[in-house]
């Protein structure tokens, strides 16, 4: 079946109609927010702002950000807008540093969250008929449970394997024949290797839809997953701060993710001087999550890197577009003065057939200069040629990656098999350098 519009009135909106809306909601929430949470009431009183300044969205551009650091210093609930006892869920994420960033669900949230996965569900093609096979962790991260949730009040066959144990997910994933996968884009690959080790032909699955996300990934890897696992590849996108998977969603008309823009206002801004950036730049995604009760979140700055696109969808949908999101501007690696993010490398390694999309990246200061080397796993076929052809292939890929990134790295060809592999979020960067 193709896809359909869950929410036909929300996600084919006139655009003027929308706007108006948001400045409503935002203007809701900000009056919400005053007096009852305490960071926040500080921060507009410090930018000499009060509730009733806010009335449309042209006046969000005036309001403070948010950051991560504002959710570790209030950690725990320091962050919620309503009493502890009207909080039926809570999640939390670790991040690479520092406390966890812990988010509060009331009742009314969790029936939002799993309209906007129906949403994300219905873009993708998959109705009732479905059986979907949810590999996302289950837990204090929020995308098992999150997709679950819309995945069930759809009506969907839902099977909650969570993470993990890939002996498992592959029995299930051949014998109760799911037609819909849910976990990271890295596991479904890392299912797609191993389904050889457990005697499985992909002919042996009905899968037709994938629904990858919660790292960035390229283009490139996403037609390998669609080879591999003959379906359909979508990507959902979402932080905890905001809700989870489904704050974004792409669609069959092509690969920009649309924002549930009634819940979540989008902007982007330039890194440096924080200004809005107009429509097709890139720069940092911000999002005010104005309709949540529990943990709502104002200009809050998830440093992920991406482009904003207006206008109707060949899909229908009249929502914000954004664009894949390449990386996260604190992901970002600075390599002699020259920035690289792991995703540039990957999509050059897709293009060569004697490698796999298995990759690690190494980060070293040798008597102060920044040395990266690429591990990258061979193809078993490729790995028994001889020393010569796998040295040249080095050669190949050492001056395709100088020429993409402008700077270079050492490359270095290992076994298949070799790399450690991520149940969830896969780890692409070990730097050692230090300051
Ligand atoms: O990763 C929520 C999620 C679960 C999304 C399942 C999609 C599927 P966090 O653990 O809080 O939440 O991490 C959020 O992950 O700021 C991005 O940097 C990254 N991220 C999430 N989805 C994508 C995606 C979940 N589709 C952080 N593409 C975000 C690229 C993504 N990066």
């Amino acid at each position: 079946m193709s896809s359909y519009i869950w929410n036909e009135k929300m996600e084919t909106m006139p655009f003027e109609q929308m706007q108006a809306l948001q400045g409503q909601r935002l203007a809701d929430c900000v009056r919400r927010m005053y007096g009852t949470v305490p960071y926040y009431t500080k921060r507009m009183r410090d930018a000499g702002l009060e509730p009733g300044d806010i009335r449309t969205l042209a006046e969000l551009r005036h309001l403070p950000f948010t950051d991560k650091e504002d959710m570790r210093e209030n950690y725990p609930y320091g962050t919620f807008a309503v009493p502890i006892e009207d909080i039926v869920r809570i999640h939390a994420s670790s991040g690479t540093t520092g406390k966890q960033k812990v988010v509060g669900y009331t009742k009314d949230d969790i029936d939002l969250w799993s309209e906007c996965c129906c949403r994300a569900l219905a873009a993708t093609g998959l109705s009732k008929k479905d059986i979907l096979h949810v590999a996302y962790g289950y837990g204090l991260f929020t995308g098992g449970l999150g997709l679950h949730y819309g995945s069930e009040r759809m009506g969907l066959t839902t099977i909650p394997v969570s993470s993990g144990n890939t002996k498992r997910q592959i029995q299930i994933l051949a014998d109760f024949k799911p037609t819909a996968l849910a976990c990271t884009p890295s596991y479904a690959l890392h299912l797609a290797d191993e389904l050889e080790t457990y005697g499985v032909d992909k002919s042996m699955l009905s899968l037709r839809v994938g629904i990858f996300g919660a790292e960035p990934w390229s283009l490139a890897m996403k037609e390998q997953i669609e080879e591999k696992l003959n379906l359909r590849a979508f990507d959902i996108y979402g932080l905890s701060e905001t809700m989870g998977p489904g704050v974004s969603i792409s669609c069959e008309a092509g690969d920009l993710l649309h924002i549930q823009s009634d819940h979540f206002i989008a902007e982007v801004v330039d890194p440096q001087t924080h200004e809005q950036l107009p429509e097709g730049e890139l720069g940092e995604l911000v999002f005010s999550s104005v309709t949540k009760q529990g943990t709502p979140l104002i200009r809050y700055n998830t440093h992920d890197l991406t482009r904003l696109f207006y206008g109707r969808c060949g899909c229908g949908r009249t929502t914000v577009r954004m664009e894949k999101v390449t990386g996260r501007a604190d992901d970002m690696l600075i390599i002699r003065g020259v920035n690289v993010f792991p995703t540039q490398i990957e999509s050059v390694l897709l293009n060569y057939g004697e490698v796999e999309p298995h990759y690690m990246i190494y980060v070293d200061r040798v008597h102060n200069l920044d040395q990266m080397e690429v591990q990258i796993e061979m193809t078993p076929t490729f790995f028994s040629d001889s020393i010569k052809d796998i040295e040249q292939t080095e050669r190949k890929l050492y001056q395709d990656i100088q020429a993409t990134l402008g700077i270079s790295a050492k490359i270095k060809l290992v076994e298949p098999r070799s790399l450690p592999r991520s149940e969830g979020k896969a780890q692409r960067v070990i730097d050692r350098r230090s300051y």
